[in-house]
């Protein structure tokens, strides 16, 4: 940390002994995880940095945002479009947890068989430890699966912020049309909080803002194709991570500062593993920071991830927005179209998501799936089945996980991940 935050924290209202034992965990986990890896890039200096500050200057500058009389809006899903949020001048900050935090608190309140990205943000908030959610002055919810849809009333009672969109569960003609309507609804309400109006030129700008991070990501994603990668999947995870609530003209400023160096490293075949080692897409649940667990088995056993299928990954950026609207009025139709394109395993069907599968393993060049859902996670759980059937077909070997924050099942993971290696190597022997 840059300097010393205390005073901030607590006049944020954090409860600073154990935000101290938090930040303390965090930093000791970043560099037993991240700071070990040999041969990163340089541009990874910067999100080093983000991380050693992100509960310092990346707060602080929210505070100034905020006493500059910009409005924060904290999100959950990708489906909640960042760029109505900034056609207000507002700040955008996803709120999803990685971390085993307050569970205690949280479970006070939600059942034990809850996924743990609910209890965790549910339990970051309880106990004190998310100056994020403490400086939001709207919480944006979505009726995608039901854990979230329930926990969002408890949550609306605990922070009297919650603004809840109704995102339907199919996308026929009907469903189309409702997500338009709460587009519409959503404007609306930002409008109201912020006194802002959304005009053309507003959601223009807003728009090849956002389009440009989604470009930036895209460019990170297109390099992992290469063999040998030259980035770590933790890496690009991170860099995935960071996007939901860094400064986004920073954020895709150093994130092509990053790619152009990776397009060096590739042209000169340097890479973070050597060439023809096993390659892995991870499929599946969203990993909130500072969830790293299952990149860091997998890479710790030897391979290296070179996708994430997922929302923090490809699901997140994969398409872009359609920029050529003249009215807001069509601005609005474009965003509800483009987030339609989202994958998500709350919708039925989703057999997008399976195509989407196919086309990364092929891309990217992945000799292996490895589907990931966090338990009584429903929608992803039920959709491996499916997800591995896609696998199949193509002769793609796919291990199924279902896992938590908690480190209890470290050990049988990395049995289950070092077998599953194995064979893929064998595999590439053969
Ligand atoms: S678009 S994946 S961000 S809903 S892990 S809370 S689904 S029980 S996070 Fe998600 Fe939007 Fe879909 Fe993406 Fe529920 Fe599953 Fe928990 Fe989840």
């Amino acid at each position: 940390m840059s300097k010393d935050y205390t005073q901030m924290w607590g006049s944020i209202g954090l409860n600073l002994k154990a935000h101290e034992g938090l930040l303390s965990v965090l930093g000791d986990a970043y560099k037993g995880i991240y700071l070990s890896q040999k041969n990163r890039p340089g541009g990874m200096d910067y999100f080093d940095f983000v991380i050693s500050e992100v509960h310092g200057l990346r707060i602080e500058e929210i505070v100034e945002a905020k006493e500059s009389g910009k409005k924060v809006v904290g999100t959950f899903c990708v489906y909640v479009p960042e760029e109505l949020v900034l056609a207000v001048n507002g700040v955008c900050i996803g709120l999803c947890a990685g971390a085993e935090v307050g569970s205690d608190e949280a479970e006070r309140y939600v059942p034990r068989n809850t996924c743990a990205l609910i209890k965790a943000f549910l339990g970051f908030k309880l106990a004190g430890l998310c100056p994020y959610v403490e400086l939001t002055d709207l919480i944006v919810g979505e009726t995608t699966c039901d854990g979230k849809k329930k926990a969002y009333e408890i949550f609306d009672e605990i922070t009297r912020k919650v603004y809840v969109m109704e995102l339907p569960s199919m996308k026929g003609e009907d469903g189309r049309k409702m997500w338009r309507n709460e587009i519409r609804r959503f404007a609306d309400k930002l409008e109201a909080l912020t006194g802002n109006k959304i005009t053309l030129e507003k959601l223009r700008e807003s728009s090849k803002l956002v389009n440009a991070k989604r470009k930036a990501l895209q460019r990170l994603s297109a390099l992992r194709a290469a063999d040998p990668a030259p980035i770590s999947g933790l890496d690009a995870l991170l860099i995935n991570q960071v996007s939901f609530y860094d400064d986004p003209v920073r954020f895709t400023a150093k994130t092509n500062e990053l790619c152009d160096e990776l397009e060096a490293r590739v042209k000169s075949g340097t890479g973070v593993a050597p060439k023809g080692g096993p390659r892995v897409l991870i499929s599946g649940s969203p990993m909130a920071i500072p969830n790293w667990k299952l990149h860091a088995i997998i890479e710790g056993s030897g391979a290296t991830v070179v996708g994430e299928e997922s929302c923090v990954g490809e699901r997140n950026f994969r398409t872009l927005l359609d920029e050529g609207f003249s009215s807001v009025e069509q601005a609005f139709d474009n965003i509800s179209t483009r987030s339609l394109t989202v994958d998500c395993a709350c919708f039925t069907p989703n057999s997008e998501r399976l195509d989407n599968i196919k086309e990364m393993v092929t891309r990217l060049n992945a000799g292996g799936v490895i589907h990931y859902a966090l338990q009584f996670c429903t929608p992803y759980m039920m959709e491996a089945y499916k997800a591995k059937k896609i696998s199949d077909t193509m002769g793609v070997p796919f291990l199924r996980i279902e896992t938590d924050y908690s480190m209890e099942d470290m050990g049988q993971l990395k049995t289950r991940v070092g077998a599953f290696l194995e064979m893929l190597q064998a595999r590439a022997r053969a």
